[in-house]
């Protein structure tokens, strides 16, 4: 008996003993498992004579109750410790203030189309889009681009393979197309902006295969050149932010205007800065004209009664002047880092509201 009762307290010890569910496992194991040290000894009671087998099983019975009841007590235990341990590491802290997110930044593209349309939407111009692919047609002849005209050579264009019909598709070199096609798709007067990606085939430190433009298209009975100069000089200064920012109009040539101009604001350049608004420089921002009667016949608009003007720019350069991004070609990189420095907080981007529609 004293020794069963010693075996009981060693056993009893080893369930206290025990850190962890597995651990109080491998204690039931080695005293109520098949080989355990109680087990052999209920398996030893045949041994015994009548007497002394009844008196031990029932000691033997009762301590087996007693250690069933104590590894339960125990397993209740450490499993409540375990879910105690849990509930601390899992805590989730709802009081805490929520982490800063890393707040995204839009690219001076972006931007600048948004700042333009949003001039040009206040002056009642709406912005129209159009496809980049796009058919001889509508890219060349109906903006009376001549046949030999380097711009049509393969080496200035993407064209696309030729197809059944012998034509070939490519992707569009100006945003022109899309106003040769709103014009075809209902009559004058017109007053929209075209905004998108152009194509051509060249890649230098001042041109890259892929670049954007906004163009813009005036037509009405009465447009004249005046309506030009004050349109764009408009523009110009409340895109620069100069209100007394000189600009003037250069003669120039384009197949699609006649007459044609460039449009400069001046400028000074001092040690590599260029400083926009002041000095006795001047620099090229935008080409224009009244657009040429060929081209309005083409588009189904009747040139004897309408007339109108139309100019483009080029979105990158624009940019690059207004906010002094020195390298065209950093635009594509998709460096975060570069957008981190020259992109905008989305609040920056101008309200359209009023500018797209009309
Ligand atoms: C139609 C009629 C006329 C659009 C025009 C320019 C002058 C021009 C360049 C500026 C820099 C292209 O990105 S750039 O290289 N564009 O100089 N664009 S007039 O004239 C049109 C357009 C459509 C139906």
């Amino acid at each position: 008996m004293h020794n069963l009762d010693a075996l009981k307290s060693e056993i009893l010890a080893s369930f206290e003993a025990a850190v962890d569910i597995p651990a109080l496992e491998a204690a039931r194991v080695a005293a109520l498992g098949k080989k355990g040290r109680l087990t052999a000894l209920m398996k030893g009671l045949g041994e015994l004579g009548p007497e002394e087998r009844k008196a031990t099983g029932q000691a033997l019975n009762r301590i087996k109750g007693e250690l069933t009841d104590a590894l339960d007590a125990r397993r209740n235990a450490l499993a409540g410790s375990v879910l105690d341990a849990r509930l601390t590491s899992e805590m989730i802290d709802v009081t805490l203030p929520i982490r800063p997110e890393t707040e995204g930044r839009v690219h001076p593209i972006s931007q600048v189309l948004d700042e333009m349309a949003a001039i040009f939407g206040d002056m009642g111009f709406t912005v129209i889009e159009g496809p980049d692919i796009e058919d001889d047609f509508h890219n060349f002849t109906a903006l009376n681009i001549p046949p030999e005209h380097p711009a049509r050579q393969m080496h200035d264009t993407f064209y696309f393979p030729e197809r059944e019909d012998g034509s070939r598709l490519l992707l569009r070199t100006h945003t022109s197309p899309v106003q040769i096609r709103t014009m075809k798709a209902g009559g004058p007067p017109y007053r929209i902006v075209a905004p998108g990606r152009t194509y051509r085939c060249d890649y230098d430190i001042t041109h890259t295969p892929m670049f954007h433009q906004i163009e813009g298209l005036v037509v009405d009975e009465h447009t004249h050149m005046g309506h030009l100069k004050g349109c764009l000089i408009d523009f110009a200064k409340t895109f620069f932010e100069l209100p007394d920012l000189p600009v003037r109009f250069r003669p120039s040539y384009f197949p699609f205007t006649e007459p044609s101009a460039e449009m400069d604001i001046g400028c000074e350049r001092k040690d590599g800065v260029l400083f926009i608004g002041k000095g006795a420089d001047w620099m090229e921002i935008l080409g224009c004209g009244m657009v040429n009667p060929r081209v309005l016949e083409m588009a189904g608009v009747d040139p004897k009664r309408y007339q109108g003007f139309a100019f483009g720019l080029g979105v990158e350069r624009s940019a690059m002047l207004k906010y002094g991004i020195p390298d065209l070609r950093t635009f594509y990189d998709a460096d975060a880092r570069w957008l981190s420095h020259y992109g905008f907080s989305a609040g920056d981007v101008p309200s359209l509201v009023g500018g797209l529609t009309q």
